[in-house]
């Protein structure tokens, strides 16, 4: 039987293969790995489309959800596992700080993104997987929403004057960010009045891998777009 991670589509993977959606928080995982200048490629998997719907897909991550990472054959899924595993397989790029407990503190932070903010935009815009009653998904959204830019407020003040999300160095953690100021702005909310956080973000378009990626996605967040 052939291996669903070793071919896709027709293309094979002898490099790691990374599936995303324009838009979608897979930005931080094809951000970094664009990052690391090694060899991977990009598969469009368009959640507009339902792409991640197929069976073809559904082989790959069962879950129906992008980002996946297929590495040799094996699937990776879940941002914060795939970003460690991109910082750790490529050293030479230093996408992580060398300190364990400081590795760590990076590791803490993008799980609370994908439990926390991530969880606030999924209830914005999917309220019917909290609740059956869609007489409340207005009230649902609203909270959402506002919990939201709690959260923007949050990543605002832990960047503070560091130069990226977690001090000096860039890591993993800052294209992770990175998604949600983009979330943020589309979501009509003020990003503009985050002074620290809209620093990160003009920094990161200064990056060439992050113009790279946007521009590979056209990433309707951030393609063609003004911040705030
Ligand atoms: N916890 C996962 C979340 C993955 C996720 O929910 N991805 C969204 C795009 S941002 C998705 O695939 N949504 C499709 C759906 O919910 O059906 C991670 O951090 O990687």
């Amino acid at each position: 039987m052939t291996n669903p991670a070793s071919t896709y589509g027709g293309q094979s993977a002898d490099v790691p293969m990374l599936f995303f959606s324009p838009g979608a928080c897979s930005l931080a995982s094809h951000i970094a790995l664009e990052e690391t200048g090694r060899p991977y490629q990009a598969v469009e998997t368009l959640l507009s489309k339902n792409q991640h719907q197929t069976p073809e897909y559904l082989a790959i991550n069962p879950r129906g959800r992008v980002p996946a990472l297929a590495v040799d054959g094996k699937v990776m899924t879940e941002n914060t596992a795939i970003l460690t595993w991109i910082a750790t397989a490529f050293p030479e790029a230093e996408l992580l700080p060398e300190d364990l407990v400081e590795r760590m503190r990076c590791i803490a932070q993008m799980a609370w993104f994908s439990n926390t903010p991530h969880i606030f935009q999924r209830a914005k815009f999917r309220p019917y997987r909290f609740v059956d009653r869609e007489d409340v998904y207005d009230d649902i959204r609203a909270k959402a929403v506002s919990s939201y830019w709690e959260c923007m407020q949050e990543i605002d003040a832990l960047i503070g004057d560091k130069q990226w999300t977690m001090g000096d160095a860039y890591t993993v953690v800052d294209p992770y960010a990175l998604v949600f100021y983009g979330w943020g702005t589309s979501n009509g909310l003020p990003m503009r009045d985050l002074a620290s956080f809209t620093r990160h973000t003009e920094q990161m378009m200064e990056r060439p891998a992050v113009r790279r990626v946007i521009e590979r996605e056209k990433n309707p967040h951030f393609w063609s777009k003004r911040l705030g």
